[in-house]
């Protein structure tokens, strides 16, 4: 017999999650469950497996080590039931607790679960709120209630406000809320001073996770042979003060960069860590707040930052639990075409693609605008259906939780929603991406040519993606100009950019390469 039964969920490895808040250690058990149903509900990439069940282990040590007790159910236990309400129901049994103590769910699809227990089990259950976000359900709701557009940028100010972060009194630091503009510089030439991520060293613990997952997820997509990530609480505070120290110095001037044969740039890499709770979001934005005020780093970087934390992180996990569980089933553009299977191979012509996939493939990692503007662009522009682009981002990335996830592709990367997210299409040609990177130097296509066989894929589907969809953007006021330029062209050369798409789309549905 125990007072109390505390699940605790795999993103929810923080010893100050609110769950274990007032709990007594004396007369608590904490259940920890490695389950099929979490494994399998998409293929994970073989990295994120790894990631998230050595994490889970190393945190199980911690609490134990904190002077809690903790009933841990391995993938590998004969009598796994294979589901969190499986293994709650075998825990009951075993410790007949008097209540359920939890951290609400990160999906609607576990919320679902959760909100289940409460008929399923005699014990009460109390669901509780997840203290590691700064705007509560109730609070986004109220900030969004009555306003016509939900755009990120009034959010992020609420929160600047709310946290005081980058604050003099009641004003931004240095007079400006946002310091975007000046984080669009294109990747530096010539060699490179460029910080390195910490490589961890798997210990005895991630060894059996490696052998467990490689044995039991072969068929799942992405390479063990890169594993870098840190997994436990200490490494991944290691790889913040080596971000701090090295790379958000350049973090906001290169914050769209992209560059051959460098996944990681000046990026964080923390995303996994703050995911699944092993680093506070808030004590990162505090870091780093403090290095800009000792003089350490510069405002467009330290803003620029703090911004895709307490701005983007936390307003799209606001849209996804505002919008319900039927936001990912919306294709506004109407798009159906499958994605290719080059996403899982990364064999393609196109380099800038290559690139991006195959350091996914590598380390289920990739920035931004990679994301964005590479892979989702691509996405966009030949109309794949939104739910397979969806899909293939919850199940390719290590920090990749539906909250999360969706409404960064369906919303902001594939217009899916149209505009509630996002207020125009991140649709591009190959001139964005030759800009900011140095794929096209190393491409078979020119990024220079429209049409013909060495033209550039990217823009004749461009212009053939505002033409496809003339009447649902037509009247974006934020497309105005491109669609000047293309009625402004002539007949001939619209024609000419139709044919030159349709014959590449038609190579992507025969299955062949698309070269
Ligand atoms: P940095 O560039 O160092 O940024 C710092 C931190 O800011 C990140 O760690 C992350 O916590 C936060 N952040 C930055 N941009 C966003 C954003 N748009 N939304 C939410 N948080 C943000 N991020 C995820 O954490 N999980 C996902 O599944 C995910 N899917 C995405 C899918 C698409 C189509 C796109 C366009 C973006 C997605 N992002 C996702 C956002 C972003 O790409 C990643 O957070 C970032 O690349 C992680 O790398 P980093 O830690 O080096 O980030
Ligand atoms: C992502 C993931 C995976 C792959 N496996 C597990 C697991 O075996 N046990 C677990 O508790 N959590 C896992 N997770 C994370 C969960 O999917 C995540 O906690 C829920 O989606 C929260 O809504
Ligand atoms: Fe990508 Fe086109 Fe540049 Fe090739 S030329 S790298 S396909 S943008």
């Amino acid at each position: 017999m125990v007072g109390t039964l505390i699940p605790i969920l795999g993103d929810q490895l923080s010893p100050d999650i609110s769950s274990l808040s007032d709990a007594d250690p004396a007369d608590t058990v904490v259940l920890m469950m490695e389950v099929a149903e979490e494994t399998g509900y998409v293929r994970h990439h073989k990295a994120k497996l790894a990631y998230v069940l050595s994490a889970m282990r190393h945190h199980a040590d911690r609490l134990r080590d904190l002077g809690w007790r903790v009933d841990y159910i391995r993938l590998d236990d004969p009598d796994n039931s294979g589901s969190f309400t499986g293994e709650v129901a075998r825990a009951v049994e075993r410790h007949s607790p008097d209540r359920i103590i939890v951290t609400e769910a990160g999906e609607w699809r576990v919320a679902a679960m959760l909100g289940a227990w409460d008929t399923r089990f005699e014990a009460e259950v109390d669901i509780r709120p997840d203290t590691r976000f700064l705007a509560s359900h109730a609070e986004f709701d109220e900030w969004a209630e009555g306003r016509k557009q939900l755009r990120m940028e009034f959010f992020y100010r609420e929160m600047r406000r709310k946290t005081g972060l980058l604050m003099d009194g009641d004003k931004p630091a240095g007079g400006e809320w946002n310091y975007d503009k000046q984080n669009r510089k294109a990747p530096p030439s010539g060699t490179l001073d460029m910080p390195r991520p910490i490589r961890f060293q798997p210990d005895d613990i991630t060894r059996e996770v490696l052998d467990l997952v490689a044995a039991r997820f072969a068929d799942h997509p992405g390479s063990l042979d890169h594993f870098h990530f840190a997994v436990s609480h200490e490494e991944a505070m290691r790889q913040k003060r080596n971000f701090l120290d090295h790379a958000l110095p350049c973090f906001g001037d290169y914050q769209d960069a992209m560059l051959t044969g460098e996944p990681f740039l000046w990026h964080s890499l923390l995303s996994p860590y703050l995911n699944s709770g092993l680093l506070d979001p808030l004590d990162l934005c505090r870091d780093v707040a403090e290095r800009y005020a000792q003089g350490k780093v510069p405002l467009n970087a330290a803003e620029g930052f703090i911004r895709q934390i307490i701005g983007w992180r936390e307003y799209v996990r606001g849209i996804y639990w505002r919008e319900g569980p039927d936001y990912g089933d919306r294709n506004f553009l109407n798009a159906t075409r499958d994605l290719p299977a080059f996403y899982w191979t990364g064999e393609t012509d196109m380099h800038c693609l290559a690139q991006s996939i195959g350091q996914t493939l590598d380390h289920g990692y990739a920035h931004h605008i990679q994301r964005l503007m590479i892979t989702g662009n691509f996405a966009l522009l030949i109309g794949a259906d939104p739910a397979q682009v969806h899909r293939w981002y919850l199940e390719i990335y290590a920090d990749a939780y539906e909250w999360v996830e969706l409404p960064n592709t369906l919303g902001m990367s594939q217009f899916g929603d149209g505009g509630l997210l996002a207020s125009k299409p991140y649709a591009s040609s190959g001139s964005y991406i030759d800009r900011m990177s140095d794929y096209c130097e190393a491409c078979r296509y020119d990024v220079k040519q429209r049409t013909g066989a060495d033209a550039c894929p990217f823009n004749a589907l461009y212009w053939d993606f505002l033409a496809r969809n003339q009447d649902r953007l037509g009247d974006n006021r934020r497309l105005a100009m491109p669609y000047r330029s293309w009625e402004k062209m002539d007949a001939d050369v619209k024609r000419s950019l139709r044919a030159s798409a349709r014959a590449f789309l038609d190579r992507l549905d025969a299955g062949g390469e698309p070269t």
